[in-house]
This record gives structure tokens, C-alpha cells and sequence, in this order.
């Protein structure tokens, strides 16, 4: 009996063994974990668009791909992001490009004062700008998406509606908009802007320029009670990947990253513009604000002092041996084409 149990059990045992080695390997390759670094906090633009791609990678690859966020500086902050990304410290990262404007000389000349409309016509224009170019600065990098802000305004304490009233008055801007603030007689301060609100409570800067979108999410109509509007110019951002990261990928996942680049730009730039309305009715309903246009006598004044930068940067970067003028007639004729779209 005892001889028969015991065959039953090796014939069992190795049944098994048999199945077990013959049966198809189950096809489960391991699911991949990417970290995505952002320098402000998560209810700014930067990050819920961030969120967004998150969930549509997560959706597009089936829950292949997973994503994990880290808004408001806690993996990289702002000036570190795009040498965090390149050295492995988040997989993925979301940069301004203002914030180190010698780094990223062609793609920066977006913020230059050429009246780009809107977020999503600047967004797409700053990606042409970029496939036609594929400057140097982005490299050692796989480029996620770009998108720009809306146009820039000044936001402040004081009212201001001449030139006059702004002479001397410290107000944060950086990058193409500090060249612009200075040819109008501002004193420019130059500062990322998740340092803003305290450079404002504490009374350092009077005043900030930038998309206004910033008064709701910053909460900067609660001390900014005074809206300039100049509409010019749009800040350029980047979010990009570690190359090796990228080329580790499947070929699969790689393709649902692709085709998210124009279609993500396009998405930031439409859910920036109609945020800085939400934002403004909110300001202007709900905390007091007002919105000052300047008047054709002061915009002409305004205007020309703008018309040197543009001619400057073309003077400035051909002598470096850039195709500067070339690079400010694409910008325009590609704004143009988007404009079309
Ligand atoms: N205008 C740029 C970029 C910018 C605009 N809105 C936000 C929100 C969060 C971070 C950056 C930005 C700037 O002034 O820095």
C-alpha cells in the first residue's frame, strides 16, 4: 500500500515537473516606474499639466507605464532641473527655460517681445522651432513635449499706467522678459517663481510680470491689486527624459511618448488660455483687481522700446555664429501657420 501511495506521488511530482517545464513562459514583462520631476507647487499650470500626461501614458500603455509625480521642488528644484534629469535623479523632468536663458539661446528667442498671441500658438511654434533647430542645449536629453505660457503682463502693489509710474519700480521677471522690463525702465529682480510670493509679501519686489494665470494659483491677487496689460512676451518650458531612461524603453511605449508630444503642447497651451481667463474673472470679481490697457499714446511709447531687442538679439547671437535672423523669421512665419490651424 504504502509502496503504491508512494508512486502515485512520484508519478504526481513529476506530471508536474513536466507541465510546468513544457508550459508557454507567461508573457508579464515587468511593469516600468519613471519618477517625473516639476519645480512649483502642484495647482500651477506646470503640473496639472504634468498630471495630465501621467494619466494618459498610464492609460496609452495600459498600466505598463506607471508615473510618479513630484510637484513643488521635492525631487529637483527649478534651476536643477535640467542637469537632475541628465544625471538620473528623476527620470523626467519639466523646466523653465527663462531660468537659465544662455543654456537654451534659440529655443529662448520665443521670449522675445514678437507679439506670439496665445499659449497654444506659441506652444506649437516653440516646438516647429525646435525639430527645425534640435539645438544643442537639449542633447544629451529626449525632449517630452514644450509649451509656453500666454503672453506676460505686470501684476502689482502700485498702479501703473505710464512708463513714468513704472521707472525704478522692482518687479520679478527673468529671461527674455527681465530684457524687456529693463528697456522700459523697471528695475528688473530676477528670481524663479515658486521664490515669488515671498519676494512679495516681503516687500522686495512691487510687482511681478508674467502670464496671469499666476494671480489665481499663487494666489497674487490677494497682494497684487493692479494688472498692466502688456501681452508680450510668452515664457518657453521643456519636459524632458534622461536618454538613458528613454532608450531602455520598449518600442511600443516609446511610440505612445511620441505621439503625445504635439498633442500635449497643444492640450498646456488651451488649458493655459482658458485658465488665464477663469483667473482674471476671479481676480477682478472676487478680490478687487483692476485691469488697467494702456492708452494708443502710451502703447506706441511702450512699443518702441521694444523694437531695439528683437534687432539686438539678431546682432548679438549672428556674431556667435547663429542663424539668428533666421531663427526670429521661422518663429514668425511658424506663428503664423499655428495661428492658421
Ligand atoms: N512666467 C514664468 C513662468 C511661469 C508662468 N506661470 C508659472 C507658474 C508656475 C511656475 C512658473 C510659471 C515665470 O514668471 O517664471
Amino acid at each position: 500500500m504504502k509502496r503504491k501511495v508512494g508512486f502515485l506521488l512520484a508519478g504526481i511530482f513529476l506530471a508536474a515537473m513536466f507541465t510546468i517545464s513544457w508550459a508557454p513562459a507567461p508573457v508579464q514583462a515587468e511593469p516600468i516606474k519613471l519618477t517625473y520631476a516639476n519645480f512649483p507647487p502642484a495647482p500651477t499650470f506646470p503640473c496639472v499639466q504634468m498630471e495630465r500626461w501621467k494619466e494618459e501614458v498610464e492609460k496609452r500603455t495600459n498600466g505598463m507605464v506607471t508615473v510618479q509625480t513630484f510637484p513643488g521642488g521635492t525631487l529637483l528644484k527649478a534651476k536643477a532641473m535640467m542637469d537632475g534629469v541628465i544625471n538620473g535623479v528623476a527620470d523626467i523632468g519639466c523646466l523653465c527655460m527663462a531660468y537659465q536663458p544662455g543654456r537654451f539661446t534659440i529655443t529662448n528667442a520665443t521670449a522675445l517681445p514678437l507679439g506670439l498671441p496665445n499659449s497654444e500658438v506659441a506652444s506649437l511654434t516653440l516646438l516647429d522651432l525646435y525639430k527645425k533647430y534640435q539645438p544643442e542645449g537639449f542633447k544629451k536629453v529626449k525632449v517630452l513635449t514644450m509649451f509656453t505660457t500666454a503672453p506676460s503682463n505686470i501684476m502689482s502693489k502700485i498702479p501703473i499706467k505710464t512708463l513714468a509710474e513704472l521707472k525704478g519700480v522692482p518687479i520679478r521677471a527673468s529671461g527674455g522678459a527681465a530684457q524687456i522690463l529693463k528697456a522700459w525702465g523697471a528695475t528688473r529682480v530676477g528670481m524663479p517663481m515658486p521664490e515669488t510670493p515671498e519676494a512679495l509679501q516681503k516687500g522686495v519686489v512691487k510687482g511681478l510680470f508674467s502670464s496671469l494665470e499666476v494671480m489665481k494659483d499663487f494666489k497674487f491677487a490677494e497682494l497684487c491689486k493692479y494688472v498692466t496689460m502688456t501681452q508680450t512676451p510668452v515664457y518657453p518650458f521643456a519636459v524632458v527624459m534622461n536618454m538613458d531612461k528613454w532608450n531602455a524603453l520598449p518600442k511600443d511605449v516609446q511610440k505612445v511618448f511620441d505621439d503625445l508630444v504635439v498633442e500635449q503642447a497643444k492640450w498646456t497651451g488651451n488649458y493655459m488660455d482658458n485658465h488665464v481667463k477663469e483667473a482674471m474673472d476671479w481676480s477682478v470679481n472676487t478680490q478687487g483687481v483692476t485691469v488697467f490697457d494702456l492708452s494708443p499714446e502710451q502703447k506706441a511709447k511702450w512699443d518702441a522700446l521694444l523694437d531695439p531687442i528683437t534687432a539686438k538679439w539678431i546682432k548679438d547671437n549672428a556674431a556667435k555664429g547663429l542663424p539668428a535672423q533666421a531663427i526670429v523669421d521661422d518663429i514668425r512665419a511658424f506663428a503664423k501657420k499655428n495661428e492658421g490651424k
